[in-house]
């Protein structure tokens, strides 16, 4: 296993793909690995970016990924799909660009699926994050669909959250307001090549202005047409822009900190939750007590405490 570890870190892709597949597995093996490139891991600048499906995303990841390796920077993808654990070769929106970047040794692309994932997949991508910053990526860029909690907390890892939203998204304005308004770092209105951008901008503006009230950094709002490499200098600019706001400010550690408590306390949860729900002997007891609730025999509450009691004894 520590061979593994070795080989993650001199950046060696098919020993990269085996810890995160060992990792998805929720196999035991993959925290021995973990343990051994933790120490070489916080130097990549994590970008998440989230958006409805169909929006761009992963046209836009294919551009900023190009312009990143122009400046000879190595990068890391993750796409998390929520419906498809099998995505992986429909993973960038464009097979031919996919391809161009998966021949290219300074980028690792990997397709996450939520279905089948036992030890949770926020866990799951906090690793896999890991994995590709211990293994040299400069840049490690999450994409997420949509705005649900998963989401959110896989967000928690970025340093730079982008939005990504469409022209005369009526409903996309209706996300912003459900909570993503708190996320962004950057919104991108991509498609920009399409009609009704200038009211969208407007609309998304004028919400920044109440949020941003008082705050020393405003949102910025960029106009993109990744299909065709529009405003894709100006976007990998303005994530440079947020980059060094956050060093200037002090930002970069707070945020940071959040994400290792929320790491910390998925490492816990997760423990936990085997422990509970693995552990056969346990399981057994877990079934009983369902049972007991069912027939009134005995609370929810009380029932929780009496695991629980278990476990700090
Ligand atoms: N018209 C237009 N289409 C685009 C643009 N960017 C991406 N697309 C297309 O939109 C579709 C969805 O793109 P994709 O990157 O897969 O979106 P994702 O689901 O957000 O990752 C693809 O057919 C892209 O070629 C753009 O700026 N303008
Ligand atoms: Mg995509």
């Amino acid at each position: 296993m520590s061979d593994i570890a070795a080989s993650v870190l001199k950046g060696d892709p098919r020993s990269i793909a085996r810890l995160i597949t060992i990792v998805e597995n929720n196999d035991p093996l993959a925290e021995t690995a973990m343990k051994t490139i933790y120490p070489k891991t916080g130097n990549a600048h994590i970008i998440g970016i989230t958006g409805v499906m169909g929006s761009g995303k992963s046209t836009l990841i294919y551009e900023l990924t190009r312009e990143y390796r122009k400046k000879g920077l190595k990068v890391g993808i993750i796409a998390i799909d929520p419906t498809s654990p099998f995505s992986g070769g429909a993973l960038l929106g464009d097979r031919i660009r996919m391809m161009e970047l998966a021949t290219d040794d300074g980028v690792f692309i990997r397709s996450m699926g939520t279905r089948g994932m036992l030890g949770g997949l926020t866990s799951a991508v906090y690793d896999v994050v890991e994995i590709l910053d211990a293994s040299g990526k400069d840049i490690v860029i999450v994409e997420t669909v949509g705005v649900g909690q998963a989401e959110v907390d896989v967000v928690k890892i970025a340093d730079s959250t982008l939005v990504v939203l469409v022209p005369g998204l009526g409903d996309g304005i209706q996300t912003i307001k459900a909570g993503i308004m708190e996320i962004a770092d950057i919104y991108v209105v991509n498609k920009a090549d399409r009609s009704g951008v200038e009211q969208t901008v407007a609309e998304i503006e004028s919400l920044i202005d109440i949020s941003c009230e008082g705050k020393d950094r405003k949102i910025p709002v960029l106009t993109t047409v990744a299909k065709e490499n529009k405003g894709i200098i100006e976007l990998f600019e303005e994530i440079e822009n947020h980059k060094k706001y956050l060093k200037e400010t002090k930002m970069f550690d707070f945020q940071r900190r959040k994400r290792y408590e929320a790491e910390l306390i998925e490492i816990i949860r997760k423990r936990l939750m085997n422990f509970i729900f693995d552990e056969s002997t346990f399981k057994g007891k877990v079934e009983s007590l369902i049972d007991q609730i069912g027939k009134k025999e005995v609370d929810p509450y009380t029932a929780a405490e009496e695991i629980l009691g278990k476990i700090l004894k």
